[in-house]
């Protein structure tokens, strides 16, 4: 969670057609721009230097960096995210990331979304299979991550969860933020594992940026959590990015 560069990308007005897997009424444009904005400038003051892309009105998930790419400092990987509408947005990534990484890799085979991946300190990194992350890009992910030094390992989505990280966040170098459900599973043994109240799964998705940790800000018993355990804290809107399943840590890519 140490990083000073981040790629973002703009919203376009086709945002609000948002895939989403229940049926929550379309976010207001206006207020997903808004709630981008606060989120970038979150960023900025943990001391981020942000490279906003252009939108990309023909992908109406393309503000969501984080599920077609994955980002390390040895390197990056252009994914296959595994709905079929984004499935192309990772081409479209490649430009800026060949400018700033030596090693850009592929996927070659199967599906996988960034938002699947959760990076741990010591360079393990746990890969969520879920209904865009299937056996044959988790496998691939694991020949390219070892390629960049990283060791990747399988772990479950909880059913009725987009992905790993809508259900689990690093917060500091030994301790992850989950869901009761997710933890259960036991896949962060090794790990200390705080457990967000129940009623409050949504807030399990957080961003720790160098010493700041961007939340979402209606959670409160979450927050009052977090707040006790130490970290700076930045709330933030989430109300129209969470109806397009959305949250904080899809909305980059760091290193
Ligand atoms: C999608 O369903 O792909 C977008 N509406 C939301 C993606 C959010 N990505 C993430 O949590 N990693």
């Amino acid at each position: 969670f140490d990083f000073n560069r981040a790629i973002a990308r703009t919203p376009g007005e086709t945002v609000i057609h948002g895939l989403r897997a229940g049926d929550q009424p379309d976010p207001s444009f206006e207020g997903v721009l808004r709630e981008h904005a606060a989120y970038l400038a979150a960023l900025r003051s943990a001391g981020v230097e942000v490279t906003l892309l252009p939108a990309l009105p023909e992908f109406p998930d393309s503000m969501f960096v984080e599920d077609p790419a994955l980002v390390f400092p040895e390197g990056a990987i252009l994914l296959r995210p595994g709905a079929p509408s984004r499935e192309h947005e990772a081409a479209h990534l490649a430009p800026e990331l060949n400018s700033h990484f030596a090693e850009v890799l592929d996927l070659p085979e199967g599906h996988a979304d960034g938002g699947d991946v959760l990076l741990t300190p010591g360079g393990r990194v746990f890969i969520g299979l879920s209904a865009r992350t299937d056996a044959a890009g988790a496998a691939a992910l694991i020949r390219q991550l070892d390629r960049l030094g990283y060791k990747g390992e399988i772990a479950h989505t909880p059913p009725g969860t987009l992905h790993l990280k809508t259900a689990s966040s690093l917060i500091d170098e030994e301790t992850i933020l989950a869901t009761e459900a997710l933890a259960a599973s036991g896949v962060f043994n090794g790990f200390r594992v705080l457990t967000v109240p129940a009623g409050e799964e949504g807030g399990a998705n957080v961003l720790r940026a160098n010493a700041h940790l961007l939340t979402g800000n209606r959670y409160p018993r979450t927050l009052e959590m977090l707040d006790r355990f130490g970290a700076k804290l930045i709330p933030l809107e989430v109300e129209q990015i969470s109806r397009i399943d959305a949250g904080l840590t899809c909305m980059s890519l760091r290193w």
